[in-house]
């Protein structure tokens, strides 16, 4: 709860091109939020320096991906859009959770596990202690809701046990968030292992729909889908590969899943994928044409960057004062 509204923080990380898992399990969800909630949606970069970044590259991907926000909906007048690194309250913020935090939680984060397995050259401190970094993110701005995909959950409940053991200690500093995840989209499949969630850094192109990709290749990627034993289109457990492709449908076209079961009755697989490339490829046609007019106006994007920079940094300063006066740090000479 910030100044007496309902308060929301959420991030995606500038590593990589969006894809549909992105839109889909949270993006898209964003854009409903802006007229119940305070909201801070940010580009988080901090987060992306635990995987080696070429630094030319990362600074395109994070202007790419804040541009990206606005394109997808996300009006800058009501939502502050602002890159984490110029804010420095979460750093802050960060190393004061840090001696709240378990290396017993840390060694159970299944994210840790499996970016290690990924990274083995360079497991860094920071990869392990990302978890930390993101409880600041939602704390900083008293979030009550934090939306995202379904594989953030245990990170925000680990925010949540950091915030009721500070809270227990020190008095109410901290709102409790809580995670907000839609039914459907929340956790998006690869197009090739459908038994995995779709990823940035999937090494088959074709398991991922990037944001950005143009018509043809969205209905190619769809067309090579990987899909299961049989010809039916149903809604099944055991068949995560037509599951997958379902869901998809159902959100692009906002048809409900048993009518989309009715409609393909008999039609086989071939035709299913055709109609689920070119529903997708329509949806995301107009986030790419403002996301290319946008990148021609270079001062608007400036004057955003900066003016919400401004915003997220006096709310999160407002919360970082309070720990650190809490915690016992002396108190500024002015
Ligand atoms: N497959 C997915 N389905 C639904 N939601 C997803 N999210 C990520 N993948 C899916 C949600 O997107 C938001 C931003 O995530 P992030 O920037 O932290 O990226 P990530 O989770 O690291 O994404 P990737 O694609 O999986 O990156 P790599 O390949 O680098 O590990 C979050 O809300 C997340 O839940």
């Amino acid at each position: 709860m910030l100044d007496g509204k309902k308060s929301l923080f959420s991030g995606m990380q500038a590593t990589g091109t969006l894809h549909l898992g992105n839109y889909l399990g949270a993006l898209k969800n964003w854009v409903e939020l802006e007229d119940e909630y305070e909201t801070f949606y940010c580009v988080v970069d901090l987060h992306s320096i635990t995987i080696r970044q070429d630094p030319a590259e990362l600074r395109r991907k994070a202007r790419s991906l804040l541009t990206l926000y606005i394109a997808a909906g996300l009006n800058p007048e009501k939502n502050c859009i602002y890159y984490q690194s110029h804010v420095s309250a979460h750093a802050q913020l960060s190393w004061i959770l840090s001696c709240f935090t378990y290396m017993g939680e840390l060694n159970r984060m299944t994210q840790f596990k499996d970016k290690a397995a990924k990274h083995v050259g360079n497991i860094n401190a920071g990869l392990y202690t990302y978890p930390v970094l993101m409880a600041a993110d939602i704390l900083l701005f008293q979030s009550d809701i934090v939306p995202v995909g379904v594989d953030q959950k245990q990170h925000i409940e680990l925010t949540r046990d950091i915030a009721e053991r500070f809270n227990a200690i020190y008095g109410d500093v901290f709102t409790i968030p809580e995670p907000y995840i839609m039914k459907t989209g929340s956790k998006i499949m690869s197009l090739q292992e459908p038994e995995k969630k779709m990823s940035k850094s999937d090494e088959n192109v074709n398991a991922t729909i990037f944001l950005l990709d143009d018509t043809d290749t969205i209905i190619r990627k769809f067309k090579r889908a990987v899909t299961d034993s049989g010809n039916e289109i149903l809604y099944l457990e055991d068949k995560p590969g037509i599951k997958n492709l379902i869901e998809i449908y159902s959100i692009a076209t906002g048809k409900a899943i048993k009518d989309i079961e009715i409609e393909f009755d008999g039609r086989g697989y071939g035709e299913f994928k055709l109609a689920v490339g070119e529903a997708v490829a329509s949806m995301l046609k107009p986030i790419q044409e403002r996301y290319n007019q946008l990148g021609q106006n270079k001062d608007y994007i400036d004057g955003i960057i900066k003016t919400n920079a401004e915003k997220a940094d006096y709310y999160a300063n407002k919360t970082l004062r309070k720990v650190q006066k809490k915690v016992g740090f002396p108190e500024r000479i002015r």
